[in-house]
């Protein structure tokens, strides 16, 4: 831009100084914030900054060190945090490489997962895959959304069926553009939401068109059948897609409460709970709360949405949807 303007200026014939970059006033590199901002705008016209940022930003720091550490985490109700769960039971014994990409799924990342080997740019999974594929022994697999399979997935996808190479891609199809604010993209379906006049393409439509050998389709909350299924593709000789499939927990919150769907919420039985702390540790769900007084778990009602997949995996069936006694099937650990 400043360069830009620079060119614009001279072909005008502007006699005018433009500050920038290019005299020190900002750097070139890393993000900026207001006191960056505050700071460069104030040396450009040789002030000095009517605030003191080094105070504020210090204070903030102290402030900082009162709160608890936490990991960014999968919203409550997230599909992504489901498929993952059953992708590390699936991969259990086995030699795997897993590469990421970029979206809420980026945080399989971090703790408590620590799942994937590498995290690189948006589209970056498949390529690395494909190539890893060729010269490695283990399973090599990744990960995108369903928005980064259109944007940028796709010549991966081209590349790996041309090649038949040994790659499975997980394609976690929560309807929309979650991480930058749930736009819709071409695989949105039509009654959720997708504007007027477009057209859905599904990704399934797009993977057999292509020619992928191995297709299929799993509800991210179903943990226990889509073990069996990621392990299917994994044994698959060829390029294998496997497209988990829910919405967005806010994207879907929303429409519900649009439409009048009712959220049941989930709830620990604590004479049943034996305290293992999976749901809180392992499966890591911001609704979770851990009792000091008692060390149970306890599920916030004002964060819970519902998907009762903790039901699903706590090892002592002890959590069960408000208003009826049985918890869902049990999921091996
Ligand atoms: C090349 C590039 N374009 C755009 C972005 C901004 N961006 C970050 S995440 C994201 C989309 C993620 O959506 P999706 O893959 O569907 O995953 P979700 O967040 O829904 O799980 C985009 C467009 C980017 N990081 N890199």
């Amino acid at each position: 831009m400043e360069h830009n303007t620079k060119r614009i200026a001279k072909d005008f014939g502007l006699d005018v100084t433009i500050l920038g970059k290019d005299k020190g006033h900002f750097s070139e590199a890393m993000e900026y914030n207001v006191p960056i901002v505050v700071r460069g705008i104030a040396s450009a016209l040789g002030m000095e900054p009517k605030i003191d940022y080094d105070e504020i930003l210090k204070r903030a720091d102290e402030l900082k060190s009162m709160l608890p550490e936490r990991m960014p985490c999968f919203c409550a109700g997230c599909p992504h945090r489901a498929t993952f769960w059953a992708i590390k039971q699936a991969i259990r014994g086995r030699n795997v490489v897993f590469n990421n990409d970029i979206g809420c799924y980026s945080m399989a990342f971090f703790p408590p997962l620590n799942m994937t080997s590498s995290l690189l740019c948006m589209g970056s999974s498949l390529g690395l895959s494909a190539g890893m594929s060729q010269v490695l022994e283990d399973d090599v697999m990744c990960v995108v959304g369903d928005s980064t399979f259109f944007h940028a997935t796709l010549p991966g996808l081209v590349n790996s069926v041309y090649h038949n190479l040994n790659v499975t891609l997980f394609v976690l199809d929560n309807e929309v553009t979650a991480m930058t604010g749930q736009q819709f993209h071409p695989g949105t379906p039509e009654d959720r939401g997708m504007p007027e006049g477009k057209k859905r393409i599904k990704i399934e439509d797009v993977c057999r068109g292509i020619g992928v050998g191995h297709v299929a389709i799993m509800d991210s909350y179903d943990v226990k059948n889509n073990v069996d299924i990621i392990k299917k593709a994994l044994d698959f000789k060829g390029p294998s897609v496997l497209i988990s499939r829910r919405s967005c927990a806010l994207h879907g919150d929303r429409i519900k409460r649009r439409t009048g769907e009712p959220i049941i919420q989930n709830e620990v039985n604590k004479d049943i709970c034996k305290k293992p702390h999976t749901c809180i540790r392992d499966f890591y769900c911001p609704s979770f709360e851990f009792d000091t007084d008692d060390r149970a778990a306890r599920i916030l009602p004002e964060i819970c949405d519902g998907c009762g997949v903790c039901a699903k995996i706590c090892p002592f069936g002890s959590i069960h949807r408000k208003g009826e006694e049985a918890p869902a099937k049990e999921v091996k650990q």
